[in-house]
């Protein structure tokens, strides 16, 4: 099978490569990557040997074209992915995750070929703390931010594109995932290389607002499990049950790292910050049969905070910029 990666050199992208390669001998891995701020090529230095890699441009539709062309599959992971930056400047998400998309759907259309377009559960807007529901496939979309809102209108594209032109794709929508790779401007991360850069870790607003985290090995063994065994068109949610407040984790974090409790700052909230996500993916586990392996979020959490102590050659460079990109924001 030959699989064309979009955004492999991002965070789940890069370990979606990594392990394919790992574990699929039989898988031929092409990725297509801009390396925006967000993207690092020397992440797959290791298995450079093993695939081919182009840096290109997703809304770019003749590379786009021969790319699909010559593959089987697409896995499209290459957006513009955080929330804090999408509130600054909402220009890039439109045109990545909109007009990239398209740009996809238009090439899978010509040339026949399976697609799987990876989504976020926020294309679903948030639930109240207090709501015992979670988030399904019948859920209406309801976004909040730019980042969100264009998500959700690229799975809007991926279903009419199924709807009218009978492109074969499926679409799944996960939960916040964390571990190894992920940009330091981002929640975990951020909050890991602050306590190893002797900063306190920052808390938006109260702290109250939960998230559903999942290891991103977890998701990506979602994602071949839908590429192997999902049926076309659907639509399937990915998440592990691992529900936490963003207090909560700070508190995993300092505690992991042998910091006091109360050694964290509240800064200025996110604007429309999104309170809660959960995610019922019994669909995914009854349907295809999938089962997370990282049900332990504090082992999880140790494991992450390792490959960051192992790897600052990997972060430092960006911490300054990051850190005060921030500080401008009051956060
Ligand atoms: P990321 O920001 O770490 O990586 C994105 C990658 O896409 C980068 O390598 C970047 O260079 C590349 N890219 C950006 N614009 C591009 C363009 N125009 N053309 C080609 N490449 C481009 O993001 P991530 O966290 O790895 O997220 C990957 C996907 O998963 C996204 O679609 C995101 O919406 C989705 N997702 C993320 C999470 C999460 O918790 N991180 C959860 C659910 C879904
Ligand atoms: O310094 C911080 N302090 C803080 O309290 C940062 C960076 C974040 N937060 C809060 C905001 C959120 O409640 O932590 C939570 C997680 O924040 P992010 O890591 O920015 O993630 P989120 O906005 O939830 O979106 C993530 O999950 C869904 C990914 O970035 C998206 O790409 C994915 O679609």
């Amino acid at each position: 099978m030959r699989v064309l990666v979009t955004g492999g050199a991002g965070f789940i992208g890069t370990n979606f490569v990594l392990r394919t390669i790992e574990t699929r001998p039989d898988v031929e891995v092409t990725v297509l990557d801009a390396l925006t701020y967000a993207g690092n090529a020397d992440n797959l230095s290791s298995v450079a040997e093993r695939i081919t890699f182009v840096r290109g441009d997703v809304a770019d539709a003749e590379t786009v074209d021969r790319l699909v062309g010559e593959n089987d599959v697409v896995v499209h992971f290459a957006a513009e992915s955080h929330n804090d930056v999408s509130l600054r400047n909402p220009e890039p998400f439109v045109r990545t995750n909109l007009v990239g998309t398209y740009t996809i759907l238009e090439a899978v259309r010509r040339h026949g070929r399976r697609l799987h377009h990876i989504s976020t559960d926020e294309v679903y807007g948030d639930l109240e703390l207090d709501d015992p529901a979670r988030f399904t496939t019948s859920t209406p979309y309801n976004p909040s931010s730019p980042y969100s809102s264009t998500k959700a209108g690229s799975d809007l594209l991926v279903r009419a594109w199924v709807r009218s032109f009978g492109v074969d794709a499926t679409i799944s929508n996960c939960s916040n995932n964390y571990g190894p790779y992920q940009h330091i401007e981002k929640f975990i991360p951020r909050q890991i290389t602050n306590v190893l850069s002797d900063i306190r870790p920052k808390l938006y607003g109260a702290g109250r607002n939960v998230r559903d985290w999942i290891h991103v090995d977890d998701h990506n063994d979602a994602v071949w499990t839908i590429i192997e065994k999902g049926r076309t068109s659907e639509t399937y949610l990915i998440g592990a049950d691992g529900e936490r407040d963003n207090l909560t984790i700070v508190g995993l974090i300092l505690e992991l790292s042998g910091r006091p409790a109360d050694w964290f700052d509240h800064v200025t909230d996110r604007a429309g910050h999104d309170l809660r996500y959960a995610i019922d993916s019994s669909k995914l586990r009854e349907e295809l049969g999938w089962r997370p392996r990282y049900t332990d979020i504090r082992a999880g959490l140790a494991q992450t905070i390792d490959w960051y102590r192992d790897n600052e050659s990997w972060w430092r460079p960006a911490k300054a910029a990051v850190e005060a990109r921030y500080a401008e924001a009051g956060q």
